[in-house]
């Protein structure tokens, strides 16, 4: 078990320790435009901790973040929980309604935002009861940061307990309002020990790099948390994601940890961007979001001088419980539970089952949240005695490795028999033709449900019924004579959420073109 002090404020331990431990001149963030050293870093936390002191909030108020990777996503964070109020990250790239929810849902007092994304939140700001401060973070007149200047470097962190309430993340999940999952200072400790050291072997040595954004829980802790636990380096770019960017990172900075998502990796493959000299660093390479297919992992496999660790998470226990490691690596597997987690997976009645059929999976551990906030219903239902519902169908083999099957009201039952559409999916991206595939049910003529393809070609040009007849004969040879797609459509994208995840209720309810 993690053992805390009876005080214990997490930006001690992540923020602070750096200067006592002679980090001060290395770099904490490299950027194309700057470098942050450890020195820099805990003064400008420090400072943005007073300039948020100034604003006259109280002890657990909430601070919005609508705010791109660059080191003041650092300052902002760091800075509200040392100064004892609540940061809540948001996803940049959220609707206008979505704003109007989360700032009314949030009751929060604070609002910091990049100017890039100033038009988004002030359309939502006009329909809704804004925050008391609303601030640019910084590179205008008026911004946090120009508060901050005149502040002092020197703040101590406010008397905390490692159980109590630390930061929010809002989940997109794949349907609904967001929710407010509440994490506490521990959680941060626990994903950056269980997973981050003792499963990926992250060390102070290491160039982390996150695909995924700072707002995520995925980049969270691979872009911030991760590498400041171990006194590594963070490289944080905020442009979009692109094939050509990672690799110009990859050279300039010689990244050695790197997390990315499946469908991210396979855009990579598919540029044929990435050369020896790009990769030649890299020490390990993460995967989350979605179930990487044993096919990408082969393909990666030709470029890259260290497999893809595949893993599965969630924003509500803040990081990876299930995983591959670097030495155990099981193709199609997400791998086995991460040590300090345990996993139940329960049948339709709610009992425990121990068989090799696909359940519904409960996590339990030491970085679950304990709360959504603002929604018992929720949460009642969701977190029963510490145990999370995750949402995520799963099965398990004899040898302790878990196999995704789809989220939970994914599963299809087609002839009385569940399929997993995630099954169906592998089989159809291990076409030549396909690059990305989703599976849904959809009820035939005579109202039985049975397994319809969505599919995006390499060659979008080769759509067409011969080659749709070409697939479903190849799924045919690969899958149970019943799994086989009925209906196949070609599409230029899938709907996603956010994180990546297929949003398979939208293509339940999608008309074929
Ligand atoms: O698998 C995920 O979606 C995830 C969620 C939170 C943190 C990390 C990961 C990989």
């Amino acid at each position: 078990a993690l053992q805390f002090p009876p005080t214990f404020n997490v930006a001690s331990a992540l923020i602070d320790r750096h200067l006592d431990e002679g980090r001060g001149n290395k770099a904490a963030i490299l950027t194309v435009d700057e470098t942050v050293d450890y020195e820099t870093l805990v003064a400008n936390v420090n400072r943005y901790g007073n300039a948020l002191m100034k604003l006259d909030l109280k002890r657990g108020d909430r601070v919005l973040m609508i705010i791109k990777d660059a080191p003041e996503f650092y300052y902002v964070f760091w800075g509200c929980i040392k100064a004892g109020f609540i940061p809540v990250p948001l996803n940049t790239m959220l609707t206008v309604e979505n704003y109007k929810f989360i700032i009314s849902d949030s009751g929060a007092n604070a609002l910091v935002y990049s100017v890039e994304f100033k038009d988004g939140i002030f359309a939502a700001l006009e329909e809704t009861s804004p925050p008391q401060h609303v601030l640019p973070v910084r590179h205008v007149t008026g911004s946090l940061a120009q508060r901050a200047s005149a502040e002092s470097a020197k703040l101590e962190g406010v008397a905390t307990t490692a159980d109590d309430e630390c930061f929010w993340l809002y989940s997109s999940g794949t349907t609904g309002q967001p929710k407010g999952v509440v994490h506490a200072h521990r959680d941060i400790v626990a994903t950056a020990l269980l997973y981050n050291v003792r499963v990926l072997g992250g060390q102070e040595s290491d160039v982390y790099y996150s695909i995924p954004r700072l707002f995520f829980a995925y980049g969270l802790g691979c872009g911030m948390t991760f590498p400041l636990w171990v006194g590594a380096t963070a490289v944080l770019d905020a442009r979009r994601p692109m094939p050509n960017v990672t690799a110009e990172l990859f050279g300039r900075f010689r990244i050695t940890v790197f997390a990315g998502v499946p469908t991210y990796y396979s855009a990579l493959l598919a540029s044929e961007v990435l050369d020896a000299a790009d990769v030649g660093s890299l020490r390990r390479c993460v995967s989350g979001g979605e179930a990487l297919p044993e096919e990408l992992q082969r393909r990666w496999m030709k470029v890259s001088p260290v497999p893809i660790i595949d893993g599965i998470g969630s924003t509500e226990a803040l990081h990876i419980y299930i995983s591959n490691t670097f030495e155990d690596i099981r193709p199609n597997s997400s791998g086995r539970v991460v040590p300090g987690y345990q996993l139940r997976i329960t049948d339709e009645a709610g009992e425990e089952t121990h068989g090799g059929s696909p359940g519904r999976l409960w996590v339990k551990g030491p970085s679950v949240t304990r709360c959504y906030w603002n929604n018992p219903g929720k949460t009642a239902s969701s977190i029963i005695d510490g145990w999370l519902d995750t949402g995520d169908a799963y099965l398990r083999d004899d040898e302790g490795y878990y196999y995704y099957c789809g989220r939970n009201d994914d599963m299809l039952k087609v002839g009385g028999i569940w399929v997993s559409p995630f099954e169906v999916e592998a089989a159809l991206i291990s076409h030549p033709q396909v690059i990305e595939a989703a599976v849904v049910g959809r009820p035939d003529d005579a109202g039985l449900v049975k397994p319809e393809a969505w599919i995006v070609l390499k060659n979008p040009g080769a759509a067409g019924d011969a080659l749709a007849d070409e697939i479903v004969t190849y799924c045919k040879k690969t899958l149970a004579p019943y799994k086989y797609p009925r209906w196949v459509h070609f599409v230029e994208m899938l709907p996603k959420t956010a994180t990546g995840k297929i949003q398979r209720f939208k293509l339940r309810s999608a008309v074929p073109g």
